[in-house]
């Protein structure tokens, strides 16, 4: 999905989706947030958009990727699996793999489940549809990359996540919740944030040992435009219909552990 490009610059896999919101955020107050974008090119017959590398200024970066909201998946991908359900097998095996008791007698005997269902159990598995935000995957400095979060649920179990990604270091802490407020705070005032639908974007951290710590959104493949003159609050509950994505919950909750972490 990703390629190095040339100076600084990565290359994903063009999404036009992606590529409007990344165009309209250049120009909104979240810019500062997200990373730079300088278009789309094309190579050995691949179309991309090219973006800054967020990792460029660190020395041997660690980085976690943390999913916000309480939704990951599109209102529509609802609607298209109830009019037309198309069976996923790649997504019954990756509930088996974690639980085998997971899928429904029906379920087992078709060996797939719909898009929807896999990833509303994903949600309630993880910390998703409770705190509205999940870790998705921690790269440490050597290069290793942990991706067993499905199942870190409680605070308990995020806090132990955070405080070993940090390996306790209160300035990286810090410096990550002062970075996590801006953005709240952007965020909060953002045209850009108002009328859009924030679906499967993370936040992604970044530090090195030499106390660089800063956070970035990223991923708005499916991040799409609302209806005009419709906006969301995105603290609401979602009910179908309302689109609402709950970032700002899970923001405020993530904001919340970090504080408790810096406190004790
Ligand atoms: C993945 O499930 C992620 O949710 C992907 O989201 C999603 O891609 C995949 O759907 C789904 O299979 P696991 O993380 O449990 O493997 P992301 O890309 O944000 O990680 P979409 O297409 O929804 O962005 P499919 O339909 O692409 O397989
Ligand atoms: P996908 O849509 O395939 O899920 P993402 O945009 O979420 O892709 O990116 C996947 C991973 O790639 C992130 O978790 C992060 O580690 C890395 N990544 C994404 N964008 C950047 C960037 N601009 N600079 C550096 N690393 C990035
Ligand atoms: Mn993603």
């Amino acid at each position: 999905n990703f390629k190095a490009g040339a100076n600084g610059r990565i290359l994903k896999k063009h999404c036009a989706c992606e590529q409007q919101c990344l165009d309209r955020l250049m120009k909104d107050v979240l810019k500062p947030y997200v990373p730079a974008y300088f278009g789309d090119v094309e190579k050995e017959g691949e179309k991309y958009n090219q973006m800054e590398d967020l990792l460029a200024d660190f020395e041997l970066p660690c980085v976690m990727d943390c999913k916000i909201g309480v939704r990951t998946y599109l209102e529509e991908e609802l609607t298209k699996a109830r009019k037309k359900p198309s069976l996923r097998p790649d997504m019954y095996q990756k509930m088996i793999e974690v639980d085998s008791d997971a899928p429904t007698p029906e379920e087992n005997e078709q060996k797939a489940v719909t898009k929807p269902r896999y990833m509303q159990w994903r949600e309630t598995i993880s910390s998703t549809a409770t705190l509205g935000f999940r870790i998705e995957g921690i790269k440490k400095e050597d290069g290793t990359v942990k991706r067993d979060f499905k199942k870190t649920k409680t605070r308990e179990q995020l806090t132990e996540a955070f405080q070993e990604f940090v390996k306790g270091n209160k300035n990286i802490l810090n410096s990550y919740l002062n970075r996590l407020n801006e953005i709240r705070d952007t965020l909060e005032v953002s045209p850009f944030f108002k009328t859009h639908e924030v679906i499967g974007s993370s936040l992604l951290f970044v530090h090195d040992k030499r106390e660089q710590a800063r956070i970035w959104m990223i991923d708005f493949g499916k991040t799409t435009p609302l209806p005009d003159g419709q906006e969301l609050c995105h603290r609401a509950t979602w009910v179908e219909g309302n689109r609402e994505d709950g970032y700002l919950y899970g923001l405020d909750h993530l904001i919340d552990i970090v504080i408790s972490m810096l406190a004790t």
